[in-house]
This record gives C-alpha cells, sequence and structure tokens, in this order.
C-alpha cells in the first residue's frame, strides 16, 4: 500500500522478443490492475545481464518492450512504466537484502538451477541472487499485488520470505505481496517440445510466437506444432501439445474446453492448428500495429522512460531511506 492505494508492481526481462507466453501469462493481465491499483510495470535490464547479452541487442530490447507495454495498453498516464536501471534504489535495496536472504533457500530456486545448467559456462553470482534483486524490485514500491506467469510464484514466495524476515527485526517495514497468476495462460508451452515452457531466449524460433510475429509466421508455426498421434482435439493426460494448443486458444477466445472439443467435434488437428493460428494473429493485430507507432518515435519513448524513472524513484527514494534508518545508516542529508 502507498499512500493509500493498492500497488501493483511487474517486470519484463528484455533478454529476447517477447512471445505469446509473456503476453498471455503476463503483460495483457497488467492493464486490469490500473483502475483500482497504482502501477508500476518496469523493464528489468539488470536482471537480463545475469545471462551474457550483446550491448547493442540489449539497448534495442529495452526500447521495444517498453514500446510493446504500450502496445499492449499500459497508458504511461496510468501507470508508471520505468527501465530498472534508471533508478538506482533496485541495486541498493537488492544489496541490503542480500544480508537478509539464505544460501540455502536461494539454493532452492528452479530458475537457478534451470538457467545454471543452460549456461554452464556462466553461473555468476547474479544469477544466484536473481531472486534477491527481485524482491528489491517489488518491496521497493510496497508492493500488494505482483502479476506475474505461473514459473515466477517461486521467486514472490522468497519475496515475502525476505519481507518477513526483515520485518521481524524491523517490524512494519515492507507490505507483503502477493502473487497474481492468470487461471488460464499461466504457462503457455513450448510448441516443438510442449513439456517445456515457451521461452524468449529459446534458440528454436519454431518453438516460440513472438508477439510481433506476422500473420503467415504465426500460422506457419502452430501448423508445425508438435502433437501426438491421436486425431481427436480433446484435453487429456499425455496429450501435452494439444493441451498447450487448447490453453492458448481458450485463452484467446475465452472459450471453456468442453466449447472446444465441441467447436471440433468431427475435425482433425489440421482444422484445430489453423483456428489457434488465426485467433492468435487476429488478437496479436492490434497490439501490432500500435506497437509500429510507438517504437517508430525514440525521442518520445525517450521521454516516457525519463517519466517513469522520476515517478519510480520518488517512491524507492522513501522505501529505501526508511529501510536505511532502521538499520543503523548514517543519514547526512
Ligand atoms: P527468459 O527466457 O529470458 O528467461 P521468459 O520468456 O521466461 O524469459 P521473463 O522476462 O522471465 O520471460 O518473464 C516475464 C513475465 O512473463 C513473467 O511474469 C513470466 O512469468 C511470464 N512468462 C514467461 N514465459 C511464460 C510462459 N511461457 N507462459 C506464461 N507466462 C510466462
Ligand atoms: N523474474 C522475472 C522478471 C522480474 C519480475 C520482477 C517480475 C524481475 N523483477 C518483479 C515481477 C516482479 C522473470 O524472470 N520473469
Amino acid at each position: 500500500m502507498f499512500q493509500d492505494q493498492l500497488v501493483s508492481f511487474s517486470g519484463v526481462q528484455p533478454s529476447g522478443n517477447l512471445t505469446i507466453g509473456n503476453y498471455l501469462g503476463a503483460i495483457k493481465n497488467f492493464s486490469t490492475f490500473s483502475e483500482k491499483y497504482k502501477c508500476f510495470y518496469c523493464v528489468v535490464d539488470e536482471h537480463a545481464i545475469t545471462v551474457r547479452q550483446v550491448p547493442a541487442d540489449l539497448r534495442r530490447r529495452t526500447y521495444e518492450t517498453l514500446a510493446l507495454y504500450m502496445a499492449c495498453g499500459l497508458d504511461p498516464d496510468k501507470n508508471t512504466l520505468y527501465v530498472q536501471s534508471h533508478v538506482h534504489e533496485h541495486a541498493e535495496l537488492g544489496w541490503i537484502l542480500n544480508c537478509f536472504t539464505m544460501f540455502g533457500e536461494l539454493s532452492r530456486m528452479t530458475q537457478f538451477k534451470d538457467k545454471s545448467a543452460k549456461h554452464a559456462d556462466n553461473i555468476n553470482a547474479g544469477l544466484f541472487t536473481y531472486p534477491v534483486l527481485m524482491a528489491a524490485d517489488i518491496l521497493l514500491y510496497q508492493t500488494d499485488v505482483v502479476p506475474v506467469g505461473i514459473d515466477q510464484k517461486q521467486h514472490v514466495e522468497i519475496c515475502r520470505d525476505i519481507a518477513e524476515r526483515f520485518n521481524q527485526v524491523f517490524p512494519d517495514t515492507f507490505t507483503i505481496p502477493e502473487p497474481v497468476i492468470p487461471q488460464q495462460g499461466m504457462k503457455i508451452m513450448s510448441l516443438a517440445e510442449p513439456t517445456k515452457k515457451m521461452s524468449k531466449s529459446d534458440e528454436n524460433v519454431n518453438a516460440v510466437v513472438y508477439i510481433l510475429d506476422d500473420r503467415d509466421t504465426i500460422i506457419r508455426k502452430f501448423k508445425r506444432a508438435v502433437t501426438d498421434s491421436d486425431t481427436v482435439v480433446r484435453c487429456a493426460d499425455g496429450k501435452d501439445g494439444i493441451n498447450n494448443l487448447m490453453t492458448i486458444y481458450s485463452t484467446f477466445t475465452g472459450k471453456t474446453f468442453d466449447e472446444i472439443e465441441r467447436e471440433f467435434d468431427g475435425k482433425g488437428y489440421g482444422d484445430f492448428k489453423l483456428a489457434v493460428g488465426e485467433v492468435c494473429a487476429d488478437a496479436l493485430a492490434p497490439v501490432q500495429e500500435k506497437y509500429k507507432c510507438f517504437i517508430s518515435d525514440k525521442a518520445q519513448l525517450e521521454a516516457q522512460m525519463k517519466k517513469g524513472a522520476e515517478e519510480a524513484s520518488y517512491v524507492a527514494r522513501r522505501t529505501l531511506s526508511k529501510v536505511q534508518k532502521k538499520l543503523g545508516f548514517v543519514q547526512v542529508r
């Protein structure tokens, strides 16, 4: 809670082109909080460097992610949209919270285990303490709700544990946040390996549908999606590919699984895959239109970044200063 208003906070890494997993699991839901909550949505570039990034790509994707936030309906006058590295309090609170986080609890994080297996040549300390910086992001704004996909639930839980530990020593410092995970679309799976999460840093571009893919590409990718040797469109254990396509179709159309099964009764996988591709392309077309407009005006994006960083800094500074005072840091300002 900040000044009598509930707070929503979330972040997306500029670590690749955004996917329909990011859209359905997270960004599409961000705007639903704008009416009731004070919303902070951040482009978390400091998190992205836990994995090696090409600097020019990171810079370009930071602009792109902000433009996509806006294209997905986040009005910068109603939401604070900004870049993590523009608000130095994130890194500073991150350090402090490191001293309230246990080695053992970080070792249990599944994202750390997955990413260190994937990047075995670069298991850096930042990758390990990634959830602590994420906790700082969230706690700086006295956040009540954190809209995320299910893969981030564990990180919000550790954030709660860190906040509770800190509050036990220094009462009434942080609001304890709740993760808000969508019932549908919480975990969109890869089109090539439907037991794996669809991820923007996947090397196989055919496994992933990007928000900015054109219509033909979207339809082609869904046509090629891995399914099974059955032919009936129905949800069942072991039919991971079809279950995933049904989830995507359902999330875009609002139809239930029963309705989808009835709609495709007597039709094969080919018809279903085409229909999924079409609803996805139709839903993304207006986002892509708006994106083109936002990304073409770099000066405007920079102005938004600056405005967002000023708004965020104002709140972040207050929380950090409260924390520093409680810890016993000398304040001479
Ligand atoms: P990376 O591959 O670089 O780790 P990512 O695609 O997992 O990235 P993030 O930036 O880590 O994306 O995630 C941004 C938001 O999107 C988070 O809230 C995350 O839970 C959500 N998200 C990411 N992938 C999916 C997915 N496949 N299904 C649902 N939500 C997702
Ligand atoms: N860890 C998240 C990105 C992220 C985030 C956050 C999400 C960084 N800070 C704060 C919610 C709240 C991810 O990998 N998707």
